[in-house]
Parts: structure tokens; C-alpha cells; sequence
């Protein structure tokens, strides 16, 4: 019998380039608090993205609340519901109120059409999300930043490596956040960093992450711990190296399943572009019940039945976390409730078989 195909599987590089790095820490005794490994990690980093500013910290969420707080807003901050529960717990956490926008349904990233009706005099800051990697419009919420004088920090969690129209995504906006944990396209066991072209967010998010440590005896503010350690930077390094061959073998997966579901209906897929270089880390499909003649939860319990387990990403929406529910968040949504009620994301990883996601299509087409 086949082995059970996930939503995703990290990708590990051949043992022994890790155990090369693992005998430097070995040699060196430096665990961690940004090491020389940490140091090298950074730098191919900044070069990869082509950022003034980078900083790999121990994972994605805490990268992202420490440089909200670089920031020191205050009051509403604009995102979107059609996410992982990161991006929202992470203004909550920062004692920022949430307002939910809605989202666009050809790529399911935030609508800037209804940014500007949701801003407030207390709204200090947008927090859009680049989910699945497709980028945000970023040219028209830039421009609506400007006008209102907004800051503009993503959630760029899905969206590592990625280029539109030849030029970084990591350019944009006043920072973003990648995420390196396990399921990504790109792993550093956990993992994650905060870019930025502004020295001052960098130089606060640094000594956040660190305990609020400025000096040997200073502490100038209340920071946390969010390092990275060498082990995970090693395996950055390591990773980082068979960045592109993973990308290419995703989008050999990515190419097929377009092919096959482009046409079935009742099964929508998002709009990709022509001028984004796509990390294809997920690909999610929306199944209308009525056309499809099947709803999202059967199509995935029959997968599953299959021991396929495809994800219902992102199934519930933010506004509707338990966790919220007596906080009054506002944000009229109806898209986003819409998408995340059809939402299934299939797997797809280098080593997926195309055996595998032929039969997955061929139970998507109901040929079995
Ligand atoms: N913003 C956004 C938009 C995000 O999506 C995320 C994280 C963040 C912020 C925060 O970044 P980090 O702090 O995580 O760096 C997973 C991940 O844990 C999470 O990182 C990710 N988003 C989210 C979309 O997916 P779960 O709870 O669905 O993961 P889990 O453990 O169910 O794993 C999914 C599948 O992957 C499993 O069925 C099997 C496979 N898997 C998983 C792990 C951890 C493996 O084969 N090996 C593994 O080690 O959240």
C-alpha cells in the first residue's frame, strides 16, 4: 500500500551537508544568540531577497508581533480574515484591535477597493497577507498607505523567494515577514525573519527579540525572547541551497494539477500572473457545492478515505474564531466566508509522486 500523502512534507537536505554544520557547533560550543551560522544565514538572506535589512528569528509569529511593536502603534489596524491565526493574533497580542477588510475572489488577497472605507482616525497601520504567495496589490495599497499615512507591514508568511515583475517581493511595504517553519517551501525546522528598508524598525525588532537588551547593562525595552538558534540556521543554510530545485519540482506539481482541474466544473482556482515568479508552496481549490455536485467536506473526506489529507486552508476565516467571539471585531466579509467555506488545498511538495497527484485529480474528476 502507498504511504499517507499529507498536505505537505518538509523538505530535508542530505544528512551529511547538515552534519558539516553540525560539526562547526560542535568545534565552536555556540548554541545560539545570533552565532556565526546565524550571521551566514542572514547574509545570504539579505543577498536572496535583495533587502537592506533582514533577521531570522525563531519562528514566523513571533517575527511578526515583535515588529508590530517595533512600529508602536496603537489603536486599528487593517487585515484580512483569509489566514492562518497568526496574522490576527499577532495585532491582538499587541494590544491593536483588528478590522477585517474583505478579500478579492481571484487571488484571495485583501481588496483594496474596500480599504479605504474601513479607515478610521484611529487606524495607524494595514497588515495584508500574501496567502498561498499570491502577492497582495501591493502598488495600490502602497498608494492608499501614502495618502492616509499608513504603515504597511505583510504577512508574507507564504511568500519566500518570491519576484513580481522581475523585483523582490520582500521590497515592499515598511517591512514583511517570512515564515521558515516545517510546511514551508522553504524550511529552517522553525523559523522565520523580518525584513525592512527602515534602520530604526530594524535595530528595535533586534533588541526586542533579545529581552529588550540595548547594552550589556542596558535594558530599554520589554522585549521577549525570539532567537534563532544555530540548528536552525544550519539547517537555513543547508536548505537555502536546493531552494530552486524544490521550486522547479513544485511547479512540475503544481503545472499538472492546473491541467487536470482547470476545466472540471464546479472546481475554481485562483488567477495567477504572468509577471510573478511563484513559489508554489500550496495549491488550493474552491468547490462549489451546487455545480461540483459535492461539497468541499465530502470531497475531503473522500480523499481522506484514501489516506490523502488535503487541508481546508484557511476553514474558519479570523472573524470567526472562538477566540474572538466576544470581542466585536468589525469587517463585513462575505467573500472571505465564501472562499474559506470552499476552500481545499491539495498536497504539494518536491518529492510528491506524479502518480500521486494523478490519482488525486482522478478522484477530483470523479473518474473513480
Ligand atoms: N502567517 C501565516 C499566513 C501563516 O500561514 C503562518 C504559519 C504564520 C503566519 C506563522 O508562521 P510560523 O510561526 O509557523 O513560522 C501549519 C504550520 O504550523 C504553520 O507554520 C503554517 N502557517 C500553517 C499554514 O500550517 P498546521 O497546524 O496546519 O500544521 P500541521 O502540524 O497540521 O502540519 C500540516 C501537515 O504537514 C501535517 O498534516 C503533516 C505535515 N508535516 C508537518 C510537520 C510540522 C510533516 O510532514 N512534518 C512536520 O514536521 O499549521
Amino acid at each position: 500500500m502507498r504511504e499517507d500523502i499529507y498536505v505537505t512534507r518538509p523538505y530535508l537536505p542530505p544528512m551529511e551537508e547538515y552534519i558539516e554544520y553540525l560539526n562547526q557547533i560542535w568545534d565552536s560550543r555556540n548554541l545560539t544568540n545570533m552565532g556565526k551560522l546565524w550571521q551566514e544565514f542572514n547574509r545570504n538572506l539579505l543577498k536572496l531577497m535583495d533587502v537592506e535589512y533582514c533577521m531570522p528569528m525563531c519562528n514566523g509569529h513571533q517575527a511578526l508581533e515583535m515588529v508590530l511593536q517595533a512600529f508602536e502603534l496603537s489603536g486599528e489596524v487593517i487585515t484580512t480574515p483569509f489566514t492562518f491565526a497568526s496574522t490576527t493574533h499577532a495585532i491582538v497580542r499587541n494590544n491593536l484591535t483588528p478590522v477585517f477588510c474583505d478579500i478579492r475572489e481571484s487571488d484571495c488577497t485583501i481588496d483594496p477597493d474596500k480599504i479605504e472605507d474601513l479607515i478610521t482616525e484611529k487606524t495607524t497601520a494595514i497588515v495584508p497577507v500574501h496567502v498561498y504567495g499570491m502577492p497582495c496589490d501591493v502598488e495600490r495599497i502602497e498608494e492608499i498607505a501614502k495618502k492616509h499615512n499608513l504603515k504597511v507591514i505583510y504577512d508574507a508568511a507564504h511568500a519566500f523567494s518570491e519576484t513580481i515583475n522581475g523585483r523582490s517581493i520582500a521590497q515592499f511595504g515598511d517591512a514583511s515577514m517570512f515564515s521558515f517553519h516545517a510546511t514551508k517551501c522553504f524550511n529552517s525546522i522553525e523559523g522565520g525573519c523580518i525584513v525592512t528598508k527602515d534602520r530604526d524598525i530594524m535595530f528595535k525588532t533586534y533588541n526586542l527579540h533579545n529581552f529588550g537588551i540595548l547594552g550589556k547593562e542596558s535594558v530599554d525595552y520589554v522585549g521577549a525572547n525570539a532567537k534563532m538558534n544555530e540548528f536552525q540556521a544550519a539547517m537555513g543554510l543547508c536548505n537555502l541551497k536546493h531552494l530552486e530545485e524544490n521550486r522547479i519540482d513544485r511547479e512540475k506539481i503544481f503545472q499538472y494539477y492546473f491541467e487536470r482541474l482547470s476545466h472540471v466544473r464546479g472546481i475554481k482556482l485562483l488567477q495567477y500572473r504572468e509577471d510573478v515568479n511563484y513559489n508554489y508552496s500550496y495549491f488550493p481549490i474552491f468547490i462549489n457545492a451546487e455545480e461540483y455536485g459535492k461539497d468541499r467536506n465530502a470531497v475531503c473526506e473522500l480523499l481522506a478515505k484514501r489516506h490523502i489529507y488535503a487541508r481546508k486552508y484557511f476553514y474558519p476565516i479570523a472573524s470567526k474564531f472562538n477566540a474572538y467571539k466576544d470581542a466585536g471585531f468589525r469587517g463585513d466579509v462575505k467573500t472571505a466566508e465564501r472562499m474559506s467555506e470552499q476552500v481545499l488545498t491539495l498536497p504539494i511538495y518536491p518529492d510528491l509522486k506524479l502518480d500521486v497527484v494523478k490519482e488525486i485529480c482522478d478522484i477530483l474528476e470523479m473518474k473513480e
